[in-house]
C-alpha cells in the first residue's frame, strides 16, 4: 500500500541525501549546476517524473545533461508526454521537492500527490537519457532509483541527445504515430525524409555534399557518427571535436561560436566551406564559414529561421495552399532578420521571452510556426490541420506535377524536422536539403541579409531579481530609471537597440546592444552595462570599456 511505498522512498532517499541548506531552482532549462551538488536532485526528479507519469497516464522523459555548460556541471530536464518541456506548475513542484530538507521530503512529496490528486495505483513509465559527461552515468542511475522507489518503471536509453529523448517520449505516447521509439527509428525517419528531399536534385558535386561538423566533444558527435552510415554519401560529413581527445564544450560548440563570434578550435576550415557546430546536448546548431580573405561569417539561428521560412513560403505558394505561417524570435534576434522577415518576406513575426518553451508555445498559434533563438535552438511546428492538408494534397491524383512536388517536399520537411524540440541533427539535415534544392552556397545564404553588428555583455549585481522586464524582455520596468537611461543612450547611435535581462541560467544580468557599426554596438553595450552597474546594484569593479 501507499505507506509501504513511502517507507521505500525514505530508505532510498537516505542513499541520495540532500546537502543541508542547499537551495536550487528549476530554471529556464531545468536544474543546472556543478555535478557534485546534483545527486539528490536526480533522485527526486525520478520521484517527480513518476508522479507526473501517473498524473498524465503517459510516459515522461528525464534527460541528464548540462548542455553547453562546462564538463564539471550537469543538469536535468523533465519532458512532458508530447515531447514538450514540462508544464510550469510542475517546474514549481520540482523546485519544492529539490529544496525540501531530508526530513521534510515525504511531506513535500505527499503535498504534490494531494494537490494533483494523483492515483498512486496508476502505472508509471519514465524514459531516461544522458549526455557524455563523466558524471552522467551515476546521476542517471539516481533518477532511476527515484523512479523505482515510487514503484514506477524506467527505460534507460543511455547516451542520447536531448532531442532524441524528446522524440522517444512523443513516439511512445502517440503509439508510434510520430515514429518508432528507438534510436534506429529516429535515424530511419530522418534519413528517409532527407533522401526524399534531395533525390530530385541532379548533379550535386562532392563539394556540395560536404559538411564539416563540430561535435563539441559531446553526444552530438557520437550520434552523427551513428547516423552517417545511413546517409548513403548524400551528405559527406567531416566530423571534428568528436570527443576522442578534446574536452566537452571547451573552445568549441555552438554556444562558444555564437558568443565569441569566432571559429571553434579543432576544426579544419577552408575558404567557402560549410561548417556547423552543435552544443553539448545537440539541441542547438549554428553554421559558419571563412571567406577568401580569411574573414569569419556566422549564420546563427536568425539566418537559419530566414532560410527555412523562405523555403516553406515558396513551397506553400507552389503547392497552392493557404496556410498561416509565422516566425517566432526573441529580443536577441538581429534587427536585420526581423526586418527581412517582416518587410521582404511578409511573414508574421512574434517576439517572446527567452527560453524554448515560450517560443514553442507561440509557434503553436500558427498553422506553420518557425521558431528559432539567435543562439541556434529552434524547429518548425505544423498544426494537425496543416499536416492533414499537406498529406491530402501530396496524395491527390488531380493536381499538376508542380503542386504535387511542392506538397511532397512539405511532407518530407515535416518528417525531417523534430517537432518536439530544436534538434541539431534534424535542423542540419533540413538546412542541407534546402541548400541542395535551392542550389545555394553558404555565401549566397549569408548574403540574404546583413546582420547588424552586435555585442553581448554580462554584469554582476548583488541580486539580479531587482531587474524586472516587460514586452518580451525588451523593456526594463525596474529598477526605476534604468529604461530611461537605456533609451537615452540608444538615441545616440544609428540603427541602435539595446535591452537588459536577468539570466535564467547564470547569476548575472545580460546586456545586448546592436548598432550600425561594431564600434557603436560595443560602445553602447558598455554604456548600458555601466547603467546596470550603477542602477541595479553592481558588484565587483565597474564594467570596463571593451578593447
Ligand atoms: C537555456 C534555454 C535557452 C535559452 C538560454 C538562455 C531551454 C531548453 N534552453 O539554455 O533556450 O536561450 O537558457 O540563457 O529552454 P540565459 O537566461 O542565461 O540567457
Ligand atoms: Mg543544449
Amino acid at each position: 500500500d501507499d505507506e509501504t511505498g513511502f517507507q521505500e522512498v525514505l530508505k532510498q532517499s537516505g542513499l541520495h541525501p540532500k546537502p543541508a541548506g542547499l537551495v536550487l531552482q528549476y530554471g529556464t532549462a531545468g536544474f543546472r549546476t556543478n555535478a557534485k551538488k546534483l545527486d539528490h536532485i536526480m533522485f527526486r526528479m525520478g520521484l517527480l517524473a513518476t508522479l507526473r507519469s501517473r498524473k498524465t497516464k503517459a510516459t515522461i522523459g528525464v534527460m541528464v545533461t548540462a548542455s553547453h555548460n562546462p564538463e564539471e556541471d550537469n543538469g536535468v530536464k523533465l519532458i512532458d508526454p508530447m515531447g514538450e518541456m514540462v508544464t510550469p506548475t510542475w517546474e514549481g513542484y520540482a523546485t519544492q521537492l529539490a529544496n525540501a530538507e531530508q526530513e521534510d521530503l515525504l511531506t513535500a512529496l505527499k503535498d504534490v500527490i494531494e494537490k494533483e490528486a494523483i492515483d498512486m495505483s496508476q502505472e508509471a513509465d519514465v524514459f531516461v537519457g544522458k549526455d557524455t559527461r563523466s558524471s552522467s552515468a551515476s546521476l542517471s542511475q539516481a533518477v532511476m532509483d527515484g523512479v523505482s522507489a515510487l514503484g514506477g518503471h524506467s527505460k534507460d536509453y543511455g547516451l542520447v541527445t536531448t532531442p532524441q529523448l524528446h522524440y522517444m517520449v512523443c513516439c511512445q505516447n502517440t503509439k508510434g504515430k510520430y515514429g518508432d521509439a528507438t534510436v534506429e527509428g529516429y535515424y530511419s525517419k530522418l534519413y528517409q525524409a532527407f533522401i526524399q528531399l534531395t533525390k530530385s536534385v541532379l548533379n550535386r558535386t562532392d563539394d556540395q555534399k560536404h559538411l564539416s561538423v563540430d561535435g563539441a566533444n559531446g553526444i552530438g558527435a557520437l550520434k552523427v557518427r551513428e547516423m552517417e552510415a545511413h546517409l548513403k554519401k548524400e551528405l559527406q560529413i567531416s566530423l571534428f571535436n568528436d570527443g576522442s581527445k578534446g574536452k566537452l564544450n571547451h573552445q568549441c560548440g555552438a554556444d562558444f561560436v555564437k558568443v565569441q563570434q569566432k571559429p571553434p578550435t579543432g576544426v579544419e576550415m577552408n575558404p567557402g566551406e560549410r561548417c556547423c557546430s552543435f552544443d553539448g546536448d545537440a539541441d542547438r546548431i549554428v553554421y559558419y564559414f571563412i571567406d577568401s580573405e580569411g574573414q569569419f561569417h556566422l549564420l546563427d539561428g536568425d539566418k537559419i529561421a530566414t532560410l527555412i521560412s523562405t523555403f516553406l513560403k515558396e513551397l506553400l505558394t507552389q503547392a497552392g495552399v493557404d496556410l498561416k505561417m509565422g516566425a517566432v524570435q526573441t529580443a536577441y534576434a538581429n534587427g536585420s532578420s526581423t526586418r527581412y522577415l517582416e518587410d521582404t518576406m511578409q511573414v508574421i513575426v512574434r517576439c517572446t521571452k527567452t527560453g524554448v518553451k515560450h517560443l514553442h508555445h507561440a509557434a503553436q498559434e500558427f498553422d506553420i510556426g518557425v521558431y528559432f533563438e539567435a543562439n541556434g535552438h529552434g524547429t518548425v511546428l505544423f498544426s494537425k490541420a496543416a499536416e492533414e492538408i499537406i498529406q491530402h494534397l501530396a496524395e491527390d491524383a488531380n493536381i499538376n506535377d508542380e503542386r504535387k512536388r511542392a506538397a511532397r517536399m512539405l511532407q518530407n520537411t515535416i518528417n525531417v524536422i523534430n517537432q518536439t524540440v530544436g534538434d541539431a541533427i534534424a535542423d542540419m539535415l533540413l538546412i542541407e536539403a534546402i541548400l541542395a534544392i535551392k542550389g545555394m552556397t553558404i555565401q549566397q545564404w549569408d548574403s540574404i541579409y546583413s546582420d547588424l553588428p552586435n555585442r553581448q555583455l554580462k554584469v554582476k549585481v548583488a541580486d539580479r531579481r531587482v531587474i524586472d522586464t516587460a514586452d518580451a524582455e525588451r523593456r526594463a520596468v525596474s529598477p526605476a530609471g534604468l529604461q530611461d537611461a537605456i533609451d537615452s543612450l540608444v538615441k545616440k547611435y544609428r540603427k541602435a537597440r539595446s535591452f537588459v535581462r536577468p539570466s535564467g541560467t547564470e547569476d548575472v544580468v545580460r546586456v545586448y546592444a546592436e548598432a550600425e557599426t561594431q564600434e557603436s554596438a560595443d560602445d553602447l553595450a558598455h554604456k548600458v552595462s555601466l547603467a546596470v552597474y550603477r542602477l541595479a546594484g553592481g558588484v565587483g569593479g565597474e564594467p570596463k570599456q571593451l578593447l
